[in-house]
């Protein structure tokens, strides 16, 4: 079998590059190792950014997003038992984000593809990526016990944090850049109306917590837990009473509680891996870098990824030119450094950090009383929250 492009992995970047391709009449075949019901498992992002929005609807995807998606313009910070609303629209001009579930950009995304009539392989197998530093690249994989080969001009290695991409790549050809925190996220979605209209980012001093939202029946919240901790340590109870004892008074009353649809543990990492080329094999996505989710950023990292990696490879094949292919990496670790800093940085407020000591909650309650009190400080986090835009600093 021949592509042109074949794709590793089937989430959000994998699809998004597939239906942009198609989009400009490139052929792609992508290839992904769960089932698709595995990958609409998996409860993830909930935040888009203007730059995602505007992408799902280059691809001829956002019909239902803008029909169900939330658009919000602020969210507020919690500490000291005060709630502080960071106004995205009067800090930014006028920008805002979305509430709507990474589950849905994926359902959209592969129904898309399927009335294409597209090649999605799911259940691949043993993917091999080959070739990849010659103009032959090659992809092997299994499939019901038989072994396929798959020639293309490139591939997209959008096969997250533990694909065989980035893994297949010779140590001495990468650069990586790791920092692991000391918790995890524990997330519950639960079929209950939100604690508030809007997202709830709370510094505790038992730990960091997050409300946030499906749709006005389906609520996502998150508590920071410590690493050692197991879901299974989490009764739903336990988990609606200590999130009571994070939030202010009104949020602990207004709060609506019920049995958990989904329950999970993820843990927190910054992570970065230079460069994003490897002669035809190119990392977009998670396969390329990882942020903690504090700043709604990881899903919407992805999107650009594939933006600066469809518009080259687009000029390759309609403008014969690789000028976009040549500045791939270079372009897209720009905007993945800044992500990967206000990521770090909202991170750092907002969490406890035990072995810090005592002083370091008096820092961070400090530091965001300096920051509600300052329209600088608030457009600092309201216009990296909403996205930089792409032209920034270019
Ligand atoms: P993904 O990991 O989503 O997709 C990679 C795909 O490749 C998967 O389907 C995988 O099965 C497949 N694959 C892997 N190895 C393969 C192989 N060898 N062969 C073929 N296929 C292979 N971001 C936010 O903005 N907010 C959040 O709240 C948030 N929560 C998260 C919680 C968790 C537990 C995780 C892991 C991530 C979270 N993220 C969050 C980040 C997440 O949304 C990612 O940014 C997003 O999924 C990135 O999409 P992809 O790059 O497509 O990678
Ligand atoms: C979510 O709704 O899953 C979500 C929202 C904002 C974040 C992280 C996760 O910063």
């Amino acid at each position: 079998m021949r592509t042109q492009v074949a794709i590793i992995g089937a989430g959000p970047s994998g699809l998004l590059l597939g239906q942009l391709l198609h989009t400009a009449g490139i052929d792609a075949v992508i290839l992904e190792r769960q089932s698709a019901d595995y990958v609409l498992s998996r409860i993830r992002a909930g935040v888009l950014e203007q730059v995602t929005i505007d992408l799902m609807d280059e691809a001829g995807v956002g019909t239902r997003m803008h029909q169900q998606g939330l658009v919000h313009n602020g969210f507020d910070m919690l500490f000291k038992g005060q709630r502080h609303r960071i106004n995205l629209d009067r800090l930014t001009g006028g920008r805002h984000v979305m509430v709507y579930g990474q589950t849905e950009v994926t359902k959209d995304l592969m129904e898309a593809r399927q009335l294409a009539g597209l090649t999605t392989i799911y259940q691949a197998d043993r993917v091999q990526v080959l070739d990849f530093d010659t103009d032959h690249p090659r992809v092997t994989y299994e499939k019901e016990g038989k072994t396929h080969e798959l020639a293309c001009d490139f591939i997209a290695g959008c096969d997250g944090f533990h694909g065989v991409c980035r893994a297949s790549v010779p140590r001495s050809a990468l650069q990586e850049y790791e920092k692991v925190y000391p918790f995890g996220w524990l997330g519950l979605l639960s079929d209950t109306p939100p604690v508030h209209e809007e997202l709830i980012y709370a510094n505790s001093p038992r730990g960091f917590a997050l409300c946030s939202m499906r749709s006005m029946n389906r609520s996502r919240y998150y508590l920071q837990v410590p690493l050692t901790d197991k879901v299974e340590n989490w009764s739903d109870e336990d988990f609606w009473q200590e999130l009571r004892l994070r939030l202010d008074q009104e949020a602990g009353q207004q709060l609506v509680t019920g049995p958990s649809l989904e329950k999970s543990i993820a843990p927190l990492r910054s992570f970065v891996s230079e460069p994003l080329r490897f002669h035809r094999l190119f990392l977009a996505g998670d396969a390329g870098h990882i942020v903690p989710p504090t700043g709604a950023k990881g899903l919407n990292l992805a999107a650009t990824d594939v933006k600066y990696l469809f518009d080259a490879l687009r000029e390759h094949y309609l403008e014969k030119s690789s000028a976009g292919l040549n500045h791939y990496s270079e372009t897209a670790l720009k905007r993945i450094w800044r992500a990967e800093r206000f990521s770090w940085w909202f991170t750092q407020l907002m969490h406890r950090f035990p072995e810090a000591g005592e002083i370091n909650q008096k820092l961070q309650e400090a530091e965001l009383d300096y920051l509600v009190h300052s329209d600088s400080g608030m457009r600092t986090i309201a216009e990296n929250y909403v996205g930089l835009p792409l032209n920034f600093g270019l």
